[in-house]
């Protein structure tokens, strides 16, 4: 539990408007799109000062946001760490300097840095719970077993390592389930159509494909269309995410299931800044419910996705 007045974090004193960062890590796909305007309409809503920027896809690039941030003088920093470890050192400076720090969607390594103690808290969703159900459904709508090529996510974040642990551990329990490789595609849609290519023909036998987020899902939809395979027929196609385009590729048959995680952070971050400045109890996550879809009910939920 962090308090404001919690020994050793910085406090937030009450104000009517703050000045406030944000350290996004890059802006490559709808998810961090959405994620970004969340922040900035909620910023706008209530006459707070944002000072966004973008690592690019860079770790390094963020740790020198950050420290821009805090030569800047802000009041507290909103930061998404785009991997467990290199931010922690920032994290750390912006304490030193006074500045307290809520880390949104992504967490960092717990060995190394505690909330309460170096950050006031994670909001985010719960990365191992999110690959778990993803396993889960797929145990339970594919009785015949199967062979899973897995797409990870940006190695060294903290939503690939935990997506990964959550699904392996629960599909290592099922005997008929064997994940035949396992690469990154770092999140991104290209690289993931090009790994899930290069896995599908060294493993021409697999009929499932879980990848860690939507665009590496739809770039291996064009994998596997390129093998001359159907998707939804010939290979099960699994996500996490859930915005507006995968929902539509369920609807259509081509993806068989998404874990939603859900990008529209404004509002409870603020919220939770402004608790933490009146000295209210915050405890040390922030746990996002997710949605989770597939053929039932993706028509019916699709207008409610980012
Ligand atoms: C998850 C977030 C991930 C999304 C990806 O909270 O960090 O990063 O799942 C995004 O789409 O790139």
């Amino acid at each position: 539990v962090a308090r404001s007045a919690f020994a050793g974090l910085p406090t937030l004193e009450v104000k009517d408007t703050y000045k406030v960062g944000f350290a996004q890590t890059e802006s490559n796909n709808p998810w961090r799109l959405a994620q970004t305007n969340s922040m900035q309409a909620e910023a706008e809503k209530r006459g707070w000062q944002l000072v966004y920027t973008d690592a690019a896809g860079s770790a390094a690039k963020q740790v020198a946001d950050v420290n821009s941030m805090i030569a800047q003088g802000v009041d507290l920093i909103f930061l998404a760490p785009r991997e467990e470890i290199p931010l922690i050192p920032a994290i750390k400076a912006a304490k030193g300097a006074g500045i307290p720090v809520i880390l949104l969607d992504r967490n960092v390594d717990q060995s190394l840095a505690k909330a309460g103690e170096d950050y006031v808290t994670f909001i985010g969703s719960d990365f191992i719970e999110e690959g778990r159900r993803v396993a889960e459904w797929l145990v339970n709508n594919k009785p015949g077993g199967g062979k899973i090529i897995e797409l990870e996510g940006t190695a060294g974040s903290s939503p690939a390592n935990d997506r990964k642990e959550g699904f392996d551990t629960f599909i290592a329990d099922h005997a008929s389930f064997e994940i035949v490789a396992s690469q990154t595609g770092d999140f991104a849609r290209d690289k993931g159509r090009q790994v899930a290519e290069t896995l599908l023909q060294a493993h021409p036998d697999a009929d499932v494909i879980y990848a860690h987020n939507d665009e590496m899902a739809i770039g291996a939809i064009s994998a596997v269309e390129a093998a001359g395979k159907v998707p939804g027929k010939d290979v099960l196609i699994l996500s996490i995410d859930g915005g507006r385009e995968i929902l539509q590729l369920v609807i259509d048959g081509k993806v068989a299931a998404v874990c939603e995680c859900n990008p529209r952070f404004g509002p409870k971050a603020f919220d939770t800044a402004a608790a933490y400045a009146n000295g209210e109890d915050i405890p040390g996550k922030i746990i996002n419910p997710d949605n989770f879809y597939d053929a039932s009910n993706a028509a019916d939920l699709i207008d409610t996705a980012y």
